[in-house]
């Protein structure tokens, strides 16, 4: 095992893997900006190195700094976390050339997985289905408009190197399409530096379910059972929750059995999260992840399963040294995203946290790194804290939901704590009837 951790990552995930390290004895470094020299997973690890001043740019994102940063205080392995470096297959190559191990999946594979329409075509190769569409980049018009007669209308147009909803426009008939490819193109040039455009099958109401998959890269993955993440708005999730209300067993066992026999063919190591779409009774693949997830928690309660432990362990050479059969899943787990935002219109509310109280008791886990007196900043994602629920059935799970929302105390600036505690209360939601357009609509009726 690694005898030192550099955590390439900040804020609530930072401190989620500085406790990883720290269950299995490994020392940990953190590196950070001048913005958050004073952030408790700063304070909890065992060595820290400030890497830059507050732009991302300058230094979460800033690979020669990281290296500097691994390189000087001796660390064995980088832990990228997620978002920032996470999904950069040049950083987690420079890391292995560099003599570090990269705690996570091959660079090669996080390659493929990073563009979109490569990644579509693995998922064929590897047997999982796909939403019907054009088999590659859309050449030109008149062979957009020739797939779109095939799949039929409406069809959603979307950027290859795009992901995460960017650059997706919706075409109805052949005009709408002839006069949206020629600007899909450009805005995909001009927001990724790619212009190859794909069109699919458009559904109109799916749900976002997602597989949490670990593999050792010595033949062995198993999964972790599905998160529902439809609870969205803008392309950012909100709450997510497992089981899903909309599966039955028969179904989950065709989504995870699917996703587990494709990784072994892939080969995959680390954690990664196949992402699908569902549609009476249909599932589809729309991308992979391959890294760590925000809402990997609640795959952790229901399975008891340490995931970022695995990952260390993992990278660290070690076999999964369990298999699917050993894995029970019990009971229902909620994460709700706390962020710092104004609850009326979602903007930003950095600022002094005057008052902090977090809830607790049985079944109830917050990942945070907030702490009374803090300060949160205002260069990053707005997310400052998760809460994860617990309990034996959904029903008791939303209950105790409820109870741990109403207990925590955060004040001095805004959160979403309230919205959370409104869709708590919603009669939709405690049927477990909701879809990726259900909070949007839920928004515009409340104000
Ligand atoms: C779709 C779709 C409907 N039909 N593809 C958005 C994120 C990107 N990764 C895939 N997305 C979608 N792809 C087809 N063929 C609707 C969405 C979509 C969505 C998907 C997951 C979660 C939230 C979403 C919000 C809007 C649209």
């Amino acid at each position: 095992m690694f005898e030192k951790v550099l955590i390439a990552n900040r804020g609530e995930i930072a401190l989620r893997i500085n406790r990883a390290c720290h269950d299995l004895g490994i020392k940990t470094v953190a590196v950070h900006s001048t913005a958050d020299a004073r952030a408790m997973n700063v304070r909890l690890a065992d060595e820290t190195v400030c890497i830059g001043p507050p732009p991302p740019r300058a230094s979460y994102l800033n690979i020669p700094a990281i290296l500097s940063a691994a390189a000087i205080t001796g660390a064995d392995a980088i832990h990228p976390g997620l978002g920032f470096l996470s999904e950069n297959a040049e950083f987690a190559r420079a890391v292995e050339e560099h003599g570090f191990v990269f705690i996570g999946p091959s660079p090669e594979h996080i390659r493929v997985m990073g563009d979109k329409v490569r990644a579509k075509a693995e998922a064929v190769r590897l047997g999982i289905p796909v939403v019907p569409g054009s088999p590659g980049a859309l050449r030109d018009v008149a062979s957009a408009q020739a797939a779109a007669h095939e799949i039929g209308y409406p069809v959603l147009l979307k950027a290859s190197a795009g992901g995460g909803g960017r650059g997706m426009k919706l075409a109805h008939n052949d005009a709408e399409l002839a006069q949206l490819l020629p600007l899909a193109q450009s805005e995909a040039m001009a927001g990724f530096g790619d212009d190859s455009v794909y069109l699919e099958r458009y559904l109109a109401r799916p749900r976002h379910i997602e597989v949490q998959l670990l593999g050792d890269g010595q033949g062995t993955v198993v999964h972790l059972g599905e998160r529902d993440c439809s609870l969205q708005r803008s392309h950012q999730k909100i709450l997510e929750e497992t089981r899903s209300p909309a599966l039955d067993d028969a179904i989950r066992e065709r989504l995870t059995s699917t996703a587990v026999g494709a990784m072994e063919k892939f080969g995959y190591r680390s954690a990664g999260t196949i992402e699908f779409l569902y549609q009476d009774g249909e599932f589809f693949f729309i991308e992979m992840n391959t890294r760590l997830q925000v809402e990997h928690p609640i795959s952790e309660m229901i399975s008891g399963v340490d995931m970022v432990r695995e990952q260390l362990r993992i990278a660290a050479g070690e076999p999964l040294g369990f298999g699917q059969r050993d894995i029970a899943f019990n009971g229902h787990a909620i994460e709700c995203r706390i962020n710092a935002e104004r609850p009326d219109d979602f903007r930003p509310s950095p600022g002094r946290i005057s008052e902090y109280h977090a809830p607790g008791g049985l079944g109830v886990r917050v990942d945070s790194a907030l702490y009374q007196g803090y300060e949160v900043p205002p260069y990053y994602d707005s997310l400052i804290s998760k809460l994860i629920v617990y309990d034996t059935t959904r029903e008791r799970c939303l209950s105790r939901l409820r109870r741990a929302l109403a207990e925590y105390v955060i004040t001095g600036i805004e959160t979403t704590i309230p919205l959370h505690q409104r869709i708590v209360e919603n009669a939709d939601f405690q049927a477990g009837k909701y879809d990726i357009h259900w909070l949007e609509r839920f928004l515009a009726q409340r104000g």
